[in-house]
């Protein structure tokens, strides 16, 4: 806990070692409370919201003092705020890689300093697994191929201009985000199943709702006999719903539209018939995240890969459950 005496000792006991010039070796609270630092991607999506609130939540009833940076999902913000993480000397940090790729120099100088990393919801593609201690997230690929599967059983339905081809425009996550990523490979390999679906056009949203509806936008003046729209995420979904509206048309049947999230807004789109299938992506990553930053302060082993469960929604299934979803 930094408080404002401990801010005043850390001061006298920085210029003490500034005199003796060696550094103080004390983590930033010298009490046993442990002490993340979290470093968020943005705000961008509902789902981003309910991560963001189930993580701090959770850092107060597990009694860690939470440090919490939100990015605007930009990758230098991130760098920057473990950079200063690691200044403090805290006991663990945690983050959400906005992007793949890029970490291993600010791992490494983490790893140096001695401040174990967890990678929550957002993988890195960094060849150092010591980089971090594990990564607790969901399955991208899977949720991509639980979507792809879907269109693959109700084809029939979903080649709504019957001119025998199922024409998919995609909107695609933020460029080079795993999720992103993998969702597109995991669609791609279950669609390969049926070789009358095509994904005929995709195009990043940056998973904005914004995002999602000038990109539809655009499909709308560029693509004849558009049947589907795929949608990394919910807010992308909601915003091509704004879209297609726009134009005239029937969203969830003039279009068909799949999500992924499942968070309230998506799940209410999808009882009101504007999406016909979610994947549920599971932002309530708090109580595993300090769960596992206690073990590995404990020195405990933990896996290097913890899977959240998911599951995925009909209309149907949306209507029996709408009314206790937590986010
Ligand atoms: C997935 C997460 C994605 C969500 C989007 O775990 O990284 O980022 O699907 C969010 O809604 O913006
Ligand atoms: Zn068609």
């Amino acid at each position: 806990m930094v408080k404002k005496s401990l801010i005043a000792a850390a001061a006298i006991s920085m210029s003490a070692a500034m005199l003796t010039a060696c550094g103080s070796d004390s983590n930033a609270s010298d009490d046993d409370t442990i002490t993340m630092g979290f470093s968020q991607v943005g705000a961008e999506s509902g789902w981003r919201t309910a991560n963001t609130a189930s993580i701090q939540a959770s850092a107060k009833e597990a009694g860690i003092d939470l440090k919490f940076a939100d990015a605007q999902q930009k990758q230098e913000n991130q760098i920057k705020a473990i950079r200063s993480y690691i200044q403090q000397k805290v006991d663990v940090i945690a983050f959400s890689p906005v992007v793949e790729s890029g970490w291993d120099t600010v791992l490494q100088e983490a790893k140096r300093a001695g401040i174990p990393v967890i990678l929550t919801d957002r993988a890195v593609d960094s060849d150092d697994t010591s980089l971090y201690e594990t990564f607790l997230g969901s399955d991208f690929v899977l949720e991509g191929e639980k979507a792809g599967e879907w269109l693959v059983a109700n084809a029939a339905d979903a080649d709504v201009d019957g001119d025998g081809t199922i024409k998919v425009v995609q909107l695609e996550g933020t460029t080079g985000a795993a999720p992103a990523i993998d969702r597109a490979d995991g669609f791609a390999t279950a669609i390969a199943a049926d070789p009358s679906i095509e994904v005929t056009a995709s195009q990043t949203g940056d998973f904005t709702r914004d995002g999602g509806k000038q990109v539809m936008e655009s499909f709308l003046n560029s693509v004849q006999g558009i049947d589907v729209v795929f949608a990394h995420n919910d807010d992308m979904g909601l915003g091509a719903i704004e879209a297609i509206e726009a134009a005239g048309l029937v969203p969830g049947k003039d279009i068909k539209i799949i999500t992924i999230d499942a968070v309230k807004d998506g799940m209410q789109a999808l009882v009101d018939g504007k999406i016909n299938f979610i994947v549920e992506c599971n932002p309530l990553l708090g109580p595993q995240l300090m769960e596992l930053a206690k073990k590995v302060l404990a020195g405990e082993e933990v896996p290097k890969r913890v899977v959240t469960d998911e599951t995925t929604f009909t209309q149907e299934e949306a209507a029996a459950v709408l009314a206790d979803r937590q986010y």
